[in-house]
């Protein structure tokens, strides 16, 4: 049997950041598609994500993309968040959108480029010194497409240098998470291709510096919760960037593509110690044909029932039946907490909270859209597409 009221309570310390590219107009390669009423500042971008902290009660911070989200000054924007109830969470670095980093950035040949990079990544650092942000995000489109391009180890040699030089720089309470991805933009090789290369780096760096899973970069069938369980029980799992995929990075909404797989990710976080602050639940999505404001409500609800699952296996069930090695027992122990309809729970939740328990509608209701449309004239770019 497990504790409802535990679960309950376990929910509502639950935060889930939301990026502000989600904010913005975004696409493919193949056509940016424009929205009305979308921000055209890091400010109205806030504005946005206020109301999903409003009408969900569990998105109470916003992670940073710079330069996507430069201002003159980082304080007051940090203040223009805390005066609608938010806080700004990690800083994203960006050392992939300048002509210089063709060949990469910390892990260029030239000594040059790759001085500019940990450059950019310093002052990242500095940005969180004024915006009370603990993670600095590092995601590295650094790789090559062609065999013999460059000497993969000695990039290895030149990311470790880089990221030890950012270490350093790190406040005794901030930290750094490095992001992986096996391909694109790269498709030979990727200088951070996959957790195990993350993990390595981490680990030489010391305490501060944390992997951070962002579920659309594995390849197709692979086990990301055992990632997962694997870095909580070395004590190096940062937290997650989630979204969904059908093909590769998709950045759709987390839990559309598949809710098991989200539900699988969140036992082993629950089940590895893993749902603390520590661990950062971060949301890494654009929405590209969808409404962006309802869309992101809608994955913070997603990320909420499949870890209200996740909190309702029983635990101790679970155990002997898994040490009486009954497989179909163990399992069947798994999938009655996974097809649970939790909807009624969170709305209750949500309700104790003094909220709707229908987040979206209760959007919907708010006019929120229609004065956004009517005000904001030319929506800026999230920063992805043409
Ligand atoms: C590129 C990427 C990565 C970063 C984000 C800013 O793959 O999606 O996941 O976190 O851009
Ligand atoms: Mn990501
Ligand atoms: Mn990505």
């Amino acid at each position: 049997m497990t504790d409802v009221a535990a679960v309950k309570a376990a929910l509502k310390t639950q935060a889930i950041e939301t990026p502000s590219w989600a904010y913005g107009n975004s696409g493919t390669r193949f056509k940016v598609f424009t929205q009305p009423g979308v921000p055209r500042s890091p400010r109205e971008k806030l504005d946005d994500a206020a109301k999903v902290h409003e009408f969900t009660g569990a998105a109470p911070t916003v992670a940073l993309h710079i330069p996507w989200d430069r201002v003159d000054d980082y304080a007051a924007l940090a203040r223009y968040a805390e005066e609608r109830g938010l806080r700004l969470g990690a800083i994203n670095s960006n050392t992939f959108q300048d002509d210089d980093y063709r060949l990469g950035s910390v892990c260029h040949p030239d000594a040059a480029v790759r001085r500019k990079a940990v450059a950019h990544l310093l002052e990242c650092v500095d940005i969180m010194d004024a915006t009370g942000s603990r993670d600095l995000k590092l995601w590295f489109a650094d790789g090559t497409n062609y065999p013999g391009q460059d000497d993969i180890r000695a990039r290895q040699d030149r990311l470790a240098e880089a990221l030890a030089t950012v270490h350093e720089r790190l406040g005794d309470d901030q930290r750094m998470l490095l992001e992986y991805k096996f391909f694109e933009p790269a498709f030979y090789a990727t200088d951070v291709p996959d957790w195990g290369t993350a993990y390595a780096h981490c680990l030489k760096l010391g305490d501060k510096a944390r992997v951070v899973v962002d579920t659309g970069h594995h390849a197709p069938g692979t086990n990301i919760e055992f990632i997962v369980a694997t870095l909580l029980r070395e004590g190096k799992l940062g937290g997650f960037d989630f979204n969904s995929r059908f093909y590769a990075d998709d950045d759709l909404m987390v839990g559309a593509a598949d809710p098991f797989q989200l539900f699988r990710i969140m036992y082993e976080v629950v089940r590895g110690g893993g749902f603390t602050p520590d661990v950062a639940f971060m949301l890494d999505q654009c929405h590209n044909i969808e409404a962006k404001i309802p869309a992101i409500i809608r994955s913070v609800m997603n990320v909420q029932e499949a870890t209200a699952k996740a909190l309702l296996v029983d635990r101790a069930a679970l155990a002997s039946a898994q040490a009486a090695g009954d497989v179909l027992a163990a399992n069947a122990v798994l999938m009655d907490a996974y097809d649970t309809d939790v909807r009624p729970l969170l709305a209750e939740l949500r309700e104790e909270q003094g909220l709707d328990g229908d987040p979206v509608a209760a959007y919907h209701r708010s006019g929120w859209a229609a004065k956004t449309a009517g005000e904001r004239v030319g929506g800026a770019q999230a920063g992805w597409g043409a």
